[in-house]
């Protein structure tokens, strides 16, 4: 592949609702710019972006994937992102990466909680804007409904640039009002041009042509003064102003064009490889990158004459390249044989060979110039780290969804934990949004995500890359026990057998008191417990705390004063004392008003303001106290509710928000305290502590 400077190259990232058609997009921009031979599609599982086993059996996008075609002189660079909620962290790598988010829209079902997410995405990160409806092709598609939504939902920015003519449900040919010229396609999806569609069939769209024209024609104006006077005084744009036009309004993101094409009959396809070439930003267009040197922020423009600056978006692990990093390049050319700084760890990278990609085919290239996107093999470096090959700064990161849907790892073979762990660390390389991590409560080993399907198909790629099996099972709550009342009992132990007997004999106070571990006092008056077998009952009350008497939790807020006992001088010994302090223990929970507590976290959840009903008498339901509730600061139409919820009920929570705001609300949950479980619960937890064993 040719080596092309930032003018040429084009950065695209392709997002959107699931199932909206980025893929088959992505494959027919391939086909027609002629970097592949076929046209496959996400059903047959052939397409050249989804091509991990678990996208192919999935039939769906789980990462985005990088394509670099060749079409007139200019590098396309295609990321196509997955559409499910679960992977939106490839879907914020691939934004970060692109200077412009083209979002598809099903021209059947228009905008959707994706649509909005992919619009969001783009605008917090400051990239460009294109709307491209899809599957125009589809009786049951409404090309001008979906139009109507857009206008309504993301306002007058707006601006339809290709659309349909269509007759008895089907597109007969698209018009291009740049151009005012009309094409229609065969079956082969070879285009001739056609007549403007004649009045009467204009007449029968929803939205007339003239209409249309000077809705463009207005977007336009509003990009330049001088072209919003030239329309005031009625006069027609040339196609270079409206151009400019389009392209300066896409830069400063006041104009989102709207196309609509077929990825399936490749009607329009043409068109939008051109206007992709013609109106889109390139990244020497897009405002300098800012970057963190020291406490100062700096800014750092896309020219290859500067020391070489690249920011790591995404990486793979893949089991026979190895790691690969996904590099988008700032400053600089990046040079394959080549070593730069990391700026997170300090460290020298040595950079071996360098690539770009057409989905899973790497493509050997000796460097990358500012603006462009390289992959490079058996690096250190992680996501979100910037490589520096002059002064040492670090550019701005990627924010990542925390993960917020926990389930428990069970392996399936014996011993295998040590492999689990390192395959998951693998995978927690490739999706900042996975954690695996041991909860030192409980033990187990918890594999955290953004939902259900996040975490099936996490466990499914450590089976397929790194051949370790496991089950995810609800997690075990680390609830704990704890003692309401003062009691006085005795513990002893005695025992004659043969020779050495064994004698140990205490009095134990046990008194409520507020410590996570077991505070251990003395008050034994004439040596009836001699000092030196006070460390064994301290040791005998701290080893029974691990288990308490109700369900066998560890006991937490217990004071234990030993106050008397009797010693014999041949048969006592530590262990007897010990053993002796456990009895005292046993005993004493037992008529100590033992309960069990459960822990309690708080919860933050950001959710569309219309959904705040059913989100506080969701929380109700699940026992929570509801601190605040108030408008984002951050982010508009949002509401942000405080609220404490015990952990036991919080199991589906993920589910159940992501129904109640059909995928736009979002939580954070961090343990706070443990809390008396209500009395009606006990014997359920006794009973599922029980099963558990
Ligand atoms: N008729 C018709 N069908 C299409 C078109 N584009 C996509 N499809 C179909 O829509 C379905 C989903 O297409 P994909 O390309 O996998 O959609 P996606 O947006 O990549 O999906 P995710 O990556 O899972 O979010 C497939 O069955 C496609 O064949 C189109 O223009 N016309
Ligand atoms: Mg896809």
């Amino acid at each position: 592949m040719k080596e092309y400077s930032a003018s040429s190259i084009r950065n695209i990232a392709i997002a959107g609702h699931s199932g909206s058609g980025k893929t088959t997009l992505a494959e027919a921009l391939i086909y027609k710019a002629g970097a592949s031979d076929r046209l496959g599609k996400t059903a047959d599982g052939n397409t050249i972006c989804d091509y991990d086993p678990e996208e192919i059996k999935r039939k769906a996008s789980l990462g985005a994937s990088l394509a670099s075609i060749e079409y007139n002189d200019l590098k396309l660079n295609l990321l196509d992102a997955p559409g499910l909620f679960d992977f939106e962290a490839d879907m914020r790598e691939a934004v970060y990466a692109s200077d412009t988010v083209l979002i598809t829209v099903s021209g059947k079902s228009g905008v959707k909680v994706g649509t909005q997410k992919a619009y969001k995405a783009a605008k917090d990160a400051g990239k460009a804007t294109l709307f491209v409806v899809t599957k125009v092709d589809d009786p049951d598609a409404n090309f001008y409904n979906v139009l109507t939504d857009l206008k309504t939902v993301f306002g007058p920015s707006v601006c339809p640039v290709i659309v349909p003519v269509i007759k008895d449900r089907q597109v007969v040919s698209y018009i291009n009002l740049i151009e005012m010229k009309c094409y229609k396609y065969d079956e082969k999806g070879n285009v001739t041009e056609t007549d403007m569609p004649t009045a009467d069939i204009s007449e029968k769209l929803d939205y007339r042509l003239d209409g249309l024209v000077a809705a463009f024609s207005e977007a336009v104006a509003e990009t330049d003064e001088a072209l919003m006077e030239k329309f005031f005084e009625g006069e027609e744009f040339t196609q270079k102003e409206l151009v400019k036009g389009l392209h300066d309004g896409m830069n400063s993101g006041i104009i989102t064009p709207v196309i609509c094409c077929s990825d399936v009959t490749m009607g329009g396809i043409d068109m939008l490889l051109k206007e992709i070439a013609l109106l889109l930003p390139s990244p020497a267009d897009t405002p300098a990158a800012v970057a963190y040197k020291g406490d100062d922020i700096i800014e750092v423009p896309c020219d290859e004459t500067k020391p070489m600056g690249a920011f790591v978006f995404k990486t793979v692990a893949d089991p026979f390249v190895g790691k690969m990093s996904f590099i988008k390049v700032l400053s600089g050319v990046f040079k394959a044989n080549s070593e730069y700084k990391n700026a997170r760890t300090g460290d020298t990278e040595k950079i071996g060979k360098l690539y770009t990609l057409l989905g899973k085919k790497t493509i050997e290239i000796s460097q990358a110039k500012a603006g462009d996107i390289c992959v490079a093999v058996k690096i250190n470096a992680a996501t979100n780290d910037t490589l520096c090959g002059g002064d040492v700064y670090e550019f701005d990161k990627i924010k990542f969804s925390r993960p917020c849907y926990l389930m428990a790892v069970k392996t399936k073979a014996q011993g295998d934990e040590t492999k689990v762990s390192s395959g998951f660390a693998r995978i927690m390389e490739e999706d900042p949004s996975i954690s695996f991590t041991q909860d030192t409560q409980t033990g187990e080993f918890i594999l955290g995500g953004l939902g259900e399907q996040h975490l099936e198909v996490a466990a499914a790629k450590l089976k397929s890359k790194f051949g370790s099996d496991i089950d995810l099972v609800p997690r075990k709550i680390a609830y704990r026990e704890t003692i309401r009342k003062k009691c006085k009992v005795q513990g002893k132990h005695k025992k004659q057998s043969g020779g050495h007997g064994q004698y140990g004999d205490v009095w134990i106070e046990f008194e409520p008191c507020v410590s996570d571990t077991l505070v251990f006092e003395e008050r034994v008056f004439g040596g009836a417990v001699p000092r030196n077998f006070f460390p064994a009952v301290e040791k005998g009350l701290q080893d029974s705390m691990q288990k308490g008497v109700l369900a066998g939790c560890p006991v937490t807020g217990v004071k234990a004063i030993l106050v008397d006992g009797s010693y014999h001088p041949v048969d006592s010994s530590e262990m007897a004392f010990k053993t002796a302090a456990s009895i005292a223990f046993k005993e004493g929970m037992k008529q100590a008003d033992p309960t069990i507590l459960e822990p309690i976290g708080s919860l933050k959840v950001l959710i569309p303001n219309d959904n705040t009903g059913d989100v506080m008498g969701d929380l109700n339901k699940r026992r929570g106290r509801v601190l605040g509730m108030n408008p984002s600061e951050e982010e508009k139409g949002m509401t942000i509710i405080e609220a404490e919820v015990p952990e036991r009920e919080m199991q589906t929570f993920t589910t159940q928000l992501r129904q109640i705001t059909r995928g736009m609300g979002s939580f954070t949950f961090d343990f706070v305290r443990y809390e008396q479980l209500p009395a009606n619960l006990v014997s359920d937890v006794i009973l599922s502590m029980k099963t558990d064993e």
